[in-house]
Order: structure tokens, then C-alpha cells, then sequence
């Protein structure tokens, strides 16, 4: 059997910290084009896809942060990507930073179908940096004083004729985070990502952005039987080299299609659902050989320090 989804990477390059919603809006649309006039039916774009990534910057004026959230999707400034949706018959996931009615701050992505309807919404729960002003750095990492963790755990969406996950970014680095998917029944997961080249608290580190990027994505993939696609805001923005190397990956955890650029530019990929049978059914067969009863640990909040 086979279970034909035709998809597309839209990765983006830098996005300035002027630059507008409506200019960023109609990037976002012409990559929806090109990747439907390549017969996708299913586009990823990065995570917070509609600004440059703020959190760079220590702010401590609410309103010039919040400047920075939607508090409706679709908006007046959003809306033509969803009527492009509808009228391309192509899908997408868009990371956007969400201020929530009762004032909570997320960030958050969303899966909308061929119809340029929501279907699908996920809060990042694994949220790196820190809090504070460390100016030591040359830029700050302040996920963790602009948004709170995700409240709607690790959901799975009937959509695109399977069953899809999302993640955001740090949260690719975490393999609870797609064992949860996996368990969940996803067959693709997907996730957009803003990862500085430069890592200021283990800059030895720096030579190994692109390496551990697709390790852990590839690691994912293959060792919970599902497709993964990663997409990167990539390239120098505002002085920060994001690394690049969006992709598709296989269930084998095998590269399918991957990124040539820094830049905008959609990679066209046709994948089969199907084939999470190919490892699912077999090597990591989770009825037959997970061992849940030994895994007490996990759910714990403690652990055993090493240092
Ligand atoms: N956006 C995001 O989560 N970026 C982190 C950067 C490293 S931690 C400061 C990542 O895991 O790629």
C-alpha cells in the first residue's frame, strides 16, 4: 500500500527586525506557489515565521515585545496566506508567537488544510535560553522570559490523509518529544526552527550546528518509525548566522531531500505514509519491544545529577 503525500520545505532566509507583516506575508505566499505549482499539498515554513527572531533582544517595554505577537490568526496581515491556501489547494504549518486572549504568551505553531481552515495547534513546550539580561553575549537567547512552556501537550491531527505532530525547534533536540508523538500514532512530524550558528555559552560547539541539527532529527525520525521534516529561518539576520539544512527525512532516517541555500527556497519532496510500516512494524515494533515498565524515570522530575 501506499499513502502518497506530496509536500514542500519553505525555508526562509533572514527576516529584518523592520520588516513588515505584509512583506513577510507575501514571501510566504510566493513560496506557497512555487511549492503548489510543483504539486505540493502540504508546505512547512520555519518557526516564528513572521518576524525576525526577537528574542535576540533584551526588551522591556511590553508593548514594543508584544509588537511582536499575532493575538488572532488568521489577522487582516495573515489572511492572504490563508485565502492562498484555499485557493492553491495547498496546505501549511506556520510558527508564529501567539499572545493568547488571557494575556499568556506562547510560541506556537498551527497546521491549516487544503481549505485554509486551522486544524491543528501546537505550543512549544521545550523553550531554550534564558531569562535574564546576560550581556556578556554578543545576542541574547530570551525564549524563556518571553513565553511561557506549551499547554496543550503533544497532540496528533488527522489531516493530509495521516496523522501529523508538530514540534518547534529546541523541542527536536528532545526525544521524548517525538516518542510522545509516536506513541500518539504520528506519522509526520513536523517542525520549523531558529538555530544561531554561534552558541555563546560552548562555542566549541559552533563547527557542530549543522551536525547535530540533522542528528537529532534523523535520530527521531528512524527510532520512532515517522517521517520528519525540519525547516530552517536560515542565513545572516540582523548580524546572527541561523544555520540552514531544512529537510525531509525518511522513517529509515535517511535525508529524502534537503536544502541547497541560506536563503528563501521551497525543496519538493513526495512521501508515503506508508512506509512507517517499514520500521514501526518491525525493529521498533512498540507493542512487542518497548519495555514501559522499566521507564519510571521519564515522567519523573527528578534525576541523577552527574556534575
Ligand atoms: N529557537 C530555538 O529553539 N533555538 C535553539 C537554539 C539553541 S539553544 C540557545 C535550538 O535548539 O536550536
Amino acid at each position: 500500500m501506499t499513502r502518497l503525500l506530496p509536500l514542500a520545505t519553505a525555508q526562509l532566509g533572514p527576516i529584518a527586525r523592520d520588516e513588515a507583516r505584509p512583506a513577510v506575508v507575501r514571501r510566504l505566499i510566493a513560496l506557497l506557489e512555487e511549492a503548489a505549482s510543483r504539486g505540493a499539498g502540504l508546505v512547512i515554513f520555519p518557526e516564528l515565521a513572521l518576524t525576525t527572531f526577537f528574542p535576540r533582544w533584551w526588551m522591556e517595554d511590553p508593548a514594543e515585545i508584544d509588537a511582536f505577537f499575532e493575538t488572532e490568526m488568521p489577522s487582516a496581515e495573515t489572511r492572504p496566506l490563508f485565502e492562498a491556501a484555499a485557493r492553491l489547494g495547498c496546505g501549511f504549518h506556520l510558527g508564529y508567537a501567539e499572545l493568547a486572549p488571557d494575556g499568556r504568551h506562547f510560541n506556537t505553531a498551527i497546521l491549516v488544510d487544503r481549505d485554509g481552515r486551522i486544524v491543528g495547534k501546537y505550543r512549544k513546550i521545550h523553550l531554550p535560553g534564558h531569562a535574564d539580561h546576560q550581556p556578556w553575549r554578543p545576542f541574547q537567547h530570551l525564549e524563556k522570559r518571553y513565553f511561557q512552556p506549551g499547554d496543550l501537550g503533544f497532540p496528533v491531527f488527522e489531516a493530509f490523509g495521516g496523522r501529523i505532530g508538530m514540534l518547534i525547534c529546541n523541542d527536536r533536540r528532545w526525544p521524548e518529544a517525538y516518542r510522545m508523538l509516536a506513541l500518539a500514532g504520528a506519522e509526520l512530524i513536523v517542525l520549523g526552527y531558529n538555530t544561531p550558528r554561534h552558541y555563546p555559552p560552548v562555542p566549541e560547539h559552533d563547527h557542530l550546528q549543522d551536525f547535530h541539527n540533522h542528528l537529532c532529527m534523523q535520530a527521531g525520525a528512524y527510532q520512532n518509525g515517522c517521517w520528519v521534516v525540519g525547516v530552517a529561518k536560515a542565513g545572516v539576520e540582523e548580524g546572527c548566522e541561523l544555520i540552514a539544512g531544512s529537510c525531509v527525512i525518511a522513517p529509515t532516517g535517511e535525508i529524502r531531500a534537503r536544502a541547497t541555500t541560506a536563503g528563501d527556497e521551497v525543496v519538493f519532496a513526495e512521501i508515503d505514509l506508508d512506509r512507517v510500516r517499514e520500521i514501526r512494524a518491525h525493529i521498533f515494533d512498540f507493542a512487542q519491544h518497548r519495555r514501559p515498565e522499566t521507564y519510571g524515570l521519564l515522567t519523573e522530575a527528578g534525576f541523577h545529577p552527574t556534575m
